[in-house]
């Protein structure tokens, strides 16, 4: 994607301050990411700052993404000597599966502690993840009370405040606000691809034209299905013209008005069933290449 998003890191720099600071009182950094784009939503600055702290992956959205390329990554993290978990954070019942995965991951901890004669020690856990992954939702479910604010645009978690998961275990959402990292046209266009981008400023026919040449590549049924395409093996979809014209050819299924040249219409449409989960169950990132397969 062309670069021209300008809600670009000011405060950055006074992100990574806190999570400095917050580093010397946490024992365990829960990380969230979109499991549909497990790489690009995430900034690998938290490696970084926390390197020298045990990591809970979590893969959350796991109902809007591809199980089986999922599964491909949950391989991966586990090839990598990751601890690594797919979650649905709107799902309610996920508390006692999260503590079992803390105490199990903070187990080196807890038997230094008992050595010494400290039987409970207390746990102070960090969420973390860039906007929009789920990381209010996620405390939400955990935390009774609707003590983290949830928003379906990026961005809404402001301020801080420890939260009690259980007697032992306390829990901080992320200080500041931690970006994504843009640099690579593809990882901003799996941002735009999730929503995780603020619509105002996205380039929509932009993001439109990627989303029909990827999903024209991996996942063409919902095309056939809602737009009445048909396959074509030797499409070339590196030119623009043809992605233009496959677009007019959507619209025109779509909405039985011919136009020249106007897509308006059919870029709207087809971003509206993309960001509102209506193409199917999408990954956009796989684990083994780069990008994507
Ligand atoms: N389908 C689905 N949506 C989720 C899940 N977790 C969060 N969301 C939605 O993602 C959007 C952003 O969530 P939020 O908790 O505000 O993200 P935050 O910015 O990281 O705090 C909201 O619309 C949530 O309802 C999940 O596991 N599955
Ligand atoms: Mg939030």
């Amino acid at each position: 994607m062309r670069a021209n998003i300008h809600w670009f890191p000011g405060h950055m720099a006074k992100t990574i301050r806190q999570l400095d600071e917050q580093n010397k009182l946490i024992d365990l950094v829960i990380e969230i990411v979109d499991s549909r784009i497990p790489n690009s939503s995430r900034n690998p600055l938290v490696d970084k700052i926390f390197a020298n702290k045990p990591k809970l992956m979590i893969l959350n959205k796991k109902d809007l993404a591809d199980p089986k390329i999922t599964a491909k990554w949950i391989n991966y993290y586990q090839q990598h000597g990751q601890m690594a978990i797919t979650l649905n954070s709107k799902d309610l019942q996920i508390k006692k599966e999260i503590i079992a995965k803390i105490y199990e991951v903070l187990a080196p901890k807890i038997n230094k502690a008992l050595t010494r004669g400290i039987k409970n020690p207390k746990l102070k856990v960090l969420i973390i993840g860039i906007p929009n992954v789920g990381k209010s939702t996620f405390i939400n479910a955990l935390i009774k009370r609707q003590s983290a604010k949830v928003g379906n645009k990026p961005g809404v978690t402001k301020g801080q405040q420890w939260l009690k998961l259980n007697e032992q275990i306390d829990l901080v959402d992320t200080p500041g606000i931690l970006w994504p990292k843009f640099d690579d046209p593809q990882v901003a266009l799996n941002l735009a691809f999730t929503r995780s981008i603020k619509e105002d400023i996205l380039p929509k026919e932009e993001v439109a034209f990627g989303a029909l040449k990827f999903f024209y590549q991996h996942y063409f049924a919902p095309l056939k299905e809602i737009y009445q395409l048909t396959y074509n093996p030797d499409v070339n979809l590196d030119d623009e013209v043809t992605v233009f014209n496959l677009m007019l050819e959507m619209q025109t299924n779509k909405f039985k008005v011919k136009s020249e040249d106007n897509i308006d219409r059919i870029v709207n449409d087809f971003l509206n069933h993309l960001w509102n989960n209506q193409l199917g169950l999408v990954s956009f990132e796989s684990p083994l290449k780069e990008n994507n397969e």
